[in-house]
């Protein structure tokens, strides 16, 4: 995105109409430029190229190919506009020249199991394929050897690229089965690089890190024996993977000996190491990712250079390469904007421009010896050790109570059944009971106060006059709308996991530390770097503020242990599990407090519950499954019977997980369901799911107003799964990027369903 997000501001700029095409094309030249030349500068030896994208590389990948369906092509873009019109959609009225455009952006999804985004390659039925003129992997490389580096581009290898796709509506084509058509089009390409000049190019194929189908993991057989006869007319090929190991996919390497180097993840695998080297063919070359892209942690040198070693002493010098770990893409720019940070905090980070220094570094050392970078080796280990040793690092008080967490703090007092009629005397709650899902409008006033709070430019009181009156109106609203449970709006939360980052130990954050989420979309995650623990309530102030001004159940609203982990930078000097339980007991104490308090609804939300399984099935899943569901226990079951617990999801798919779902032992769940097909509750009445559920009637992501009785209709529709007296109605997630307007009028039209239904029982 560039030191100061410019990626984000251009290409915003030019949505807008501020700033012509070219300006864009021309910043997006710029930043190829400057990132290059910091590399070469960091003493990178072989310099990717054809990583830049104005929106996504997998999207990149969907032009390059012609992978693109009607619908954006008929309107006579510009090939940059049809670009994003498939990346974000594209709605624009029509003018004298031109007719109206309405198009829906292309489905976007998880890149494994990151925080970054990708279009998905939507293929129809009978799909054909063409190379784009002019093809950007070439013109890119062209790009660089005009400024004096030869680069190695970096393209998605044609199984991934199949794989990671899906039919477009309406279709049933098997991606994978476009393979043979899509082929020539990577002969073509790989030959007019080798023709510009490029003598390696980079192949990504990371689905080789999944449980792949039969089918699926054959194809490597035809794509790379394709790909790898064209000899001398293309350049030579290293095969990258990442994010995991692909020791159970090792016989894939059997059909990739025309291939010149393996690429693979030894950050997150180092025990891979072995395997691999032992199948490589006699000439290739093992590319050994021992920086790791996903994280900010300095490089350990000592434990980088021994790999690097172990793999020079079984393969020979010159049958090994130094790398991060996957692409940069996934860490901020550069440690030097933060001005910040702590300095004993900031020895212990790297960002991007620090990590390709790193990899020159470890290269050096494995070629010259030790002494050629004393130094910076010395300098290393005292970070190391600073970090180890660090008060900061390590809280005592945090280790002894995680060593008296008992199976039974895990354990609410009482089974579902007696807890929902204590909470029932207590809430006093009607048939189909409405509530929302925590946040409201975020308005600009809102920001504007938050801002200036920042900067101190208004008071600790004022602040906090002006969050009260916040509440006051979301109250009055709800009331207004006659919603049953209330909430207080989440106004003062400026991230629902930096807020709460913020007001616990063992948490960093930066100011520029921004990474990638989606298209111009950054996020800047807060780093874990300690033990966590909570010094004071976090929340009860606000809660307790909402429910002293009005007489209907308030909800306590919290981020669950798991989000708030995922969403950071996690430490990667202990496990996670470690980590998650640390944050349950912060919040498992918070979750007391506000019962305390008198907030008898409590809400932990875990919509990155999903997101954190491991990408294979198998015993790290399980594990993962059993550590993330204690710790959403531990955190919410403190409380007595009468106190009920929420929690809130941002999908409806786990039907392959559902018996964790079921695990969370939580008394009310809502899910986001309104644009999923209401079959997939389905998995509720299979299992006999007892306690009660609150699947989203209608989508907030969107301005629309869904009338009042398309939202009877999608309860109709759950009530064919679900019982009545389960039933809770909700739209699908927080409401924190709607307007007013339309929250009011969906909202109206919500309640006024839910009261119908509750005429008909
Ligand atoms: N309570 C949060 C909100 O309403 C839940 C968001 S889940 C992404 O904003």
């Amino acid at each position: 995105m560039g030191v100061n997000r410019d990626l984000k501001k251009a290409t915003e700029a030019y949505w807008a109409g501020k700033v012509p095409q070219d300006d864009l094309v021309a910043e997006g030249k710029r930043l190829r430029l400057e990132h290059w030349k910091i590399q070469k500068d960091a003493g990178i030896d072989i310099i990717p190229s054809n990583d830049f994208a104005f929106y996504d590389h997998v999207l990149d990948h969907i032009q390059l190919f012609g992978v693109v369906p009607e619908r954006y092509t008929k309107n006579n873009l510009t090939p940059l506009d049809q670009y994003f019109a498939m990346g974000r959609g594209l709605q624009r009225p029509a003018t004298d020249s031109t007719p109206a455009v309405d198009v829906p952006a292309l489905e976007m999804v998880k890149w494994f199991d990151s925080n970054y985004h990708y279009v998905k390659p939507t293929l129809q039925d009978n799909q054909t394929f063409k190379l784009a003129s002019n093809p950007k992997p070439v013109a890119d490389f062209l790009e660089a050897k005009e400024a004096g580096i030869i680069t190695r581009p970096v393209l998605l290898g044609p199984v991934s690229f199949l794989h990671l796709g899906k039919a477009d509506r309406g279709h049933s084509i098997e991606p994978i089965s476009a393979l043979d058509k899509l082929l020539p089009l990577y002969q073509d390409l790989l030959k007019q690089l080798k023709e510009a000049g490029a003598e390696t190019v980079q192949i990504d194929e990371p689905i080789l890190v999944f449980d792949l189908p039969k089918r699926v993991k054959d194809a490597f057989k035809p794509a790379y024996e394709k790909l790898g006869s064209l000899g001398s007319s293309a350049p030579k090929i290293v095969l990258a993977t990442y994010f995991g190991d692909i020791v159970h996919n090792i016989d894939v390497l059997d059909y990739l000996k025309g291939v010149y180097a393996i690429h693979v993840d030894l950050v997150r695998n180092p025990e891979q190491f072995e395997t691999v080297a032992a199948a490589l063919g006699p000439q290739q070359v093992l590319s050994a990712g021992v920086v790791d892209g996903r994280n900010i942690w300095k490089t350990n040198f000592k434990r980088a250079i021994e790999i690097v070693e172990g793999a020079v002493q079984k393969l020979g010098k010159d049958r090994v390469i130094v790398a991060s770990s996957s692409s940069l893409l996934h860490t901020p720019h550069t440690l030097a904007s933060e001005k910040k940070l702590d300095p004993e905090i900031a020895d212990w980070f790297s960002f991007a421009c620090e990590k390709a220094k790193e990899l020159a570094i470890i290269a050096k050392a494995v070629t010259e010896g030790p002494a050629s970078v004393r130094d910076a080796l010395e300098a290393n280990a005292k970070s190391m050790q600073a970090r180890a040793s660090s008060s900061r690092t390590n809280d005592q008080a945090v280790k002894e109570r995680q060593s008296k967490v008992t199976p039974e703090l895990h354990e609410r007092k009482s089974p579902f059944p007696i807890r929902i009629s204590e909470q029932q005397k207590r809430l006093n709650l009607p048939l189909f009971p409405t509530t929302t899902i925590g946040s409201f409008p975020q308005t600009k006033d809102i920001r504007v106060h938050r801002n200036k709070f920042t900067k101190g430019e208004i008071t600790a009181e004022e602040y906090e006059k002006f969050i009260e009156k916040e509440i006051e109106m979301v109250v009055k609203v709800q009331e207004e709308l006659d919603l049953d449970v209330f909430v207080h709006g989440e106004p003062e939360r400026n991230d629902m996991v930096q807020y709460f980052g913020e007001r616990l130990n063992g948490y960093a954050f930066t100011t520029h530390g921004w990474v990638q989420s989606y298209g111009s979309r950054c996020v800047r995650p807060p780093i874990v770097v300690g033990d966590i623990s909570r010094p004071a309530p976090m929340t009860v102030k606000e809660s307790k503020y909402a429910a002293s001004i009005s007489p209907k159940p308030m909800k306590g609203m919290l981020t669950g242990p798991i989000t708030c982990l995922r969403w950071s930078f996690p430490r990667d000097d202990v496990h996670q599990s470690v980590q998650a339980q640390q944050l349950a007991l912060a919040l498992r104490d918070e979750v007391v407090d506000l019962e305390k308090a008198g907030i008898y609804v409590i809400q932990v939300d875990e919509p990155a519950l999903r997101e954190g399984l491991p990408l294979r099935s198998g015993k790290e899943r399980t594990d993962y499954l059993k550590w993330a569901v204690d710790s959403f226990r531990l955190a919410t079951a403190g409380v007595e019977d009468g106190t009920q617990i929420h929690s809130h999801f941002c999908y409806s798919e786990f039907q392959d997980f559902f018996y964790a779902i079921a695990a969370l032992d939580a008394d009310v769940l809502s899910i986001e369901n309104s644009k999923s097909d209401a079959k997939l509750l389905k998995v509720f009445v299979d299992e006999a799911y007892p306690r009660h559920i609150g699947p989203g009637v209608y989508d907030i992501h969107s301005p629309r107003v869904p009338s009042e009785q398309e939202i009877r209709d999608r309860i109709a529709e759950m009530l064919q799964y679900l019982k009545p007296d389960q039933l809770w109605i909700d739209p699908d997630c927080g409401l924190k990027t709607r307007q007013w307007k339309e929250t009011k009028a969906a909202l109206t039209n919500m309640v006024n369903a839910a009261k119908f239904f509750r005429t008909q029982y």
